[in-house]
């Protein structure tokens, strides 16, 4: 099982989106083990976005992440990682396909609703950023039993 860091931008709280989009995630099968309401601080922003820092959007970036409140989840699921990128869709709203959540809800390039860990090493790293010891919870869901073939031993 993977566990992958997501984050609501202020965009998406802001247009009332939370709800709609946790529940593409619940209905494929994801299991929420971490939420957190907050204000990004621009100390946590820039740890958060080092790898930018050079990159001509990186103020902008900064700026947007720290204007309002976010919703930060860690999901969790067999192949969590990949499954929330795939479903986020590409970067800007404006090139991701329909049926991916910046496909269906955006058209912005900086305003786009969501991030999520691209890697398992990301997702180590950024939980840890936004998740301090016991705010990530191991719990049992029945449900899973009909989400995952557990016959071998392992989910399939
Ligand atoms: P993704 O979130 O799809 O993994 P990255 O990792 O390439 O995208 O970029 C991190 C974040 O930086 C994006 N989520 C987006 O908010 C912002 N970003 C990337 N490229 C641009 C750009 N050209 N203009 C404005 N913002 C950008």
């Amino acid at each position: 099982m993977e566990t992958t860091l997501i984050i609501l931008k202020p965009d998406a709280v802001q247009r009332g989106l939370m709800g709609r989009i946790i529940s593409r995630f619940e209905d494929k099968g994801l299991q929420v083990v971490g939420a957190k309401f907050m204000k990004i601080s621009d100390e946590l922003a820039a740890t958060h976005y080092a790898d930018h820092k050079e990159r001509p959007f990186y103020a902008g970036l900064v700026g947007f992440m720290t204007s309002s409140p976010v919703l930060v989840l860690a999901l969790r699921g067999n192949g969590a990682i990949a499954i929330c990128r795939s479903m986020m869709g590409a970067t800007f709203g404006f090139k991701a396909d329909a049926g991916t959540i910046r496909g269906d809800f955006g058209v912005s390039s900086s305003f786009n609703l969501i991030h999520g860990s691209d890697s398992p090493d990301a997702a180590s790293r950024e939980l840890g950023l936004f998740f301090s010891d016991g705010e990530v919870l191991d719990w049992a869901r029945p449900g899973d039993a009909w989400v995952y073939d557990m016959s071998s031993g392992s989910p399939e």
